[in-house]
């Protein structure tokens, strides 16, 4: 009993200082949910294909996270800001009632994490690296999300090795021609695809 109480105070001191740290990293956003999913794994590791369900629930999303991707790869924040009011708008609009009942309460913590990701992007016209911090967890989101509600594309999960000091950061990717959104212009072509998302 008091070999349990101890282990779980470290836990939770553990807790505590590695929340901190990754508050203090995003500035202002208090939900890390994805940012610690991510951080536990691997993020380099080539992953075996993973099949989805064929899903439309979630075109309208995907659709403005590559659009958003596509202005980051051209280094234009004023885009990627506009396609966050879209996908934001898009979020709100995801309709939680037609998934399966099981997942409802997961896809809801998803959803209200990602539209934080996609607002502040959204507001950010201007400082892209900004923006480009945001894009990080709001992907983990989209990839978590797509796996529940399924796709209606085949996608690819890419990873960068250099992005924030070597830390490392994956993204979606519609093909496997590597377009880096968050080097940009600076070394477009760095990453490699370390998931492939394939639609049944
Ligand atoms: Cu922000």
């Amino acid at each position: 009993m008091k070999k349990t109480l101890i282990l779980l105070s470290l836990t939770l001191i553990s807790w505590g200082s590695f929340a901190q740290h990754e508050h203090a990293k995003m500035n202002h956003t208090e939900n890390g949910r994805s940012k610690m999913q991510s951080n536990m794994a691997d993020k380099s590791a080539v992953l075996s294909p993973v099949k989805v369900e064929r899903s439309e629930a979630v075109t309208v999303i995907i659709t403005n996270y590559l659009a958003l991707k596509d202005a980051l790869v051209v280094d234009n924040s004023g885009k990627a800001a506009d396609y966050g009011k879209l996908l934001f708008d898009a979020f709100k609009k995801f309709d939680i009632s037609t998934q399966s009942k099981a997942h409802q309460k997961e896809l809801t913590d998803i959803i209200e994490d990602a539209g934080e990701h996609a607002e502040h992007i959204s507001k950010n016209s201007g400082n892209i690296e900004h923006q480009r911090e945001h894009f990080e967890t709001l992907s983990t989101d989209l990839k978590d999300l797509i796996v529940i509600t399924g796709s209606d594309r085949n996608l690819y999960q890419v990873y960068c090795p250099m992005y924030n000091n070597r830390e490392g950061a994956a993204w979606l990717s519609s093909s496997e021609v590597i377009k880096n959104p968050y080097l940009g212009s600076k070394m477009v072509k760095c990453g490699n695809v370390t998931q492939e998302i394939t639609v049944k």
